[in-house]
């Protein structure tokens, strides 16, 4: 597909060629790409229109919530729950399945989203995002339930992510390759600007909270401490560190230039009970996805991602994901 085309016209047409298009499918992307100009426009918007800041109410994760991530859940719920392309849908900010209301016409997929993901740096300025992902719905069935989204990643139909950084990009995968949109604000639309997206397999830059070094298993300890030995380490090699605390972000890096990404088992997670700390519906499985479809890894230091069989929409994983070697090296320490 050529670039400069379309997010609309370039689903239309990878439909055409693969699906035999029912044109549900392109109403969906459309209805997600609406809601993520809505969120990208109070994002850039911030203080302006008085939507940064908390909401003084906490989600299922006993997190602090910000206005903006509950604005975000609404915006994306409003667009999506009465176009009849979706049965159900399921997000990071709200306790249970959201159903559809009794007269709202039913679609055949489900979707499941961090409508706001890295908000503790919205009211600092840095880049956030929303994560989506998207699964077949049970056919025949008025209102799914939780047990019908807890399928693997590997089933997945898309999985996609909006960035708001200093420009919005949509980085979206269908399973057969990873590409990226870049929002032409004038023009209202997401132009294709990066095609069949590669991530090296090699890289010299790590991102991980080294401020939970204490608490982290002797795997990923021995992984940072070789790195940061540098060229006279086993590695050979000095290596670079960034952390922005915005998963987006970071994983937006990643494909634009190799690196990984770590937020692993640690004992101060255990210790609360969890089984990592971000999610697997919201943000390990699409971003798996989208890593592994642009050539990258994605695992949890032991098993990959995208082959876990969920057990709750809510649940937790350690991630580790980005270049394939270094991913492969952590996982063999793990398994050493
Ligand atoms: P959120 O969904 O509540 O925003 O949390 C997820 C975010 C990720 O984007 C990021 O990688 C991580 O939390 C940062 O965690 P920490 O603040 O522990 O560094
Ligand atoms: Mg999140």
């Amino acid at each position: 597909m050529h670039i400069g085309t379309t997010l609309t016209n370039f689903i239309i047409e990878t439909q055409r060629q693969f699906e035999g298009a029912t044109g549900e499918f392109t109403g969906l992307l459309n209805d997600i790409a609406v809601a993520c100009k809505k969120i990208s426009d109070l994002v850039n918007k911030g203080d302006l229109v008085g939507v940064l800041g908390t909401a003084g109410s906490e989600n299922i994760q006993g997190e602090q919530q910000k206005k903006l991530d509950i604005i975000s859940n609404e915006i994306f719920i409003e667009a999506l729950a009465h176009n009849g392309h979706v049965a159900a849908l399921a997000s990071e900010e709200m306790d249970e399945v959201h159903h559809l209301s009794d007269h709202a016409p039913r679609g055949k997929y489900l979707v499941l989203f961090d409508p706001l993901d890295g908000s503790s740096n919205i009211d600092v300025n840095v880049s956030v995002g929303t994560i989506f992902s998207i699964l077949k719905a049970p056919p025949g069935v008025k209102n799914p339930v939780r047990e019908d989204f807890l399928k693997p990643g590997t089933e997945q139909v898309a999985a996609g992510y909006c960035l708001y950084g200093p420009s919005t990009m949509m980085v979206l995968t269908t399973g057969r390759g990873t590409n990226m949109f870049t929002l032409d604000r004038d023009f209202g639309e997401f132009l294709l600007t990066h095609s069949n997206v590669q991530i090296p397999e090699d890289t010299q830059e790590f991102a991980i909270n080294t401020s939970n070094m204490r608490f982290w298993e002797p795997p990923v300890k021995r992984y940072i401490d070789e790195c940061l030995a540098g060229r006279d380490g086993p590695r050979g090699k000095d290596f670079n560190m960034r952390w922005i605390a915005s998963m987006v972000a970071e994983v937006h890096r990643i494909l634009t230039r190799g690196g990984i990404f770590m937020y692993p088992m640690d004992t101060k997670i255990q210790a609360k009970g969890q089984g990592g700390k971000l999610r697997l519906m919201y943000e390990a499985n699409p971003m798996g996805f989208i890593i592994e479809q642009a050539g990258g890894a994605a695992t949890t230091g032991r098993a990959r991602i995208m082959s876990l069989n969920p057990e709750d929409i809510h649940q937790r994983v350690p991630v580790v994901l980005g270049s394939r070697n270094e991913v492969e090296r952590i996982t063999r320490y793990h398994h050493g």
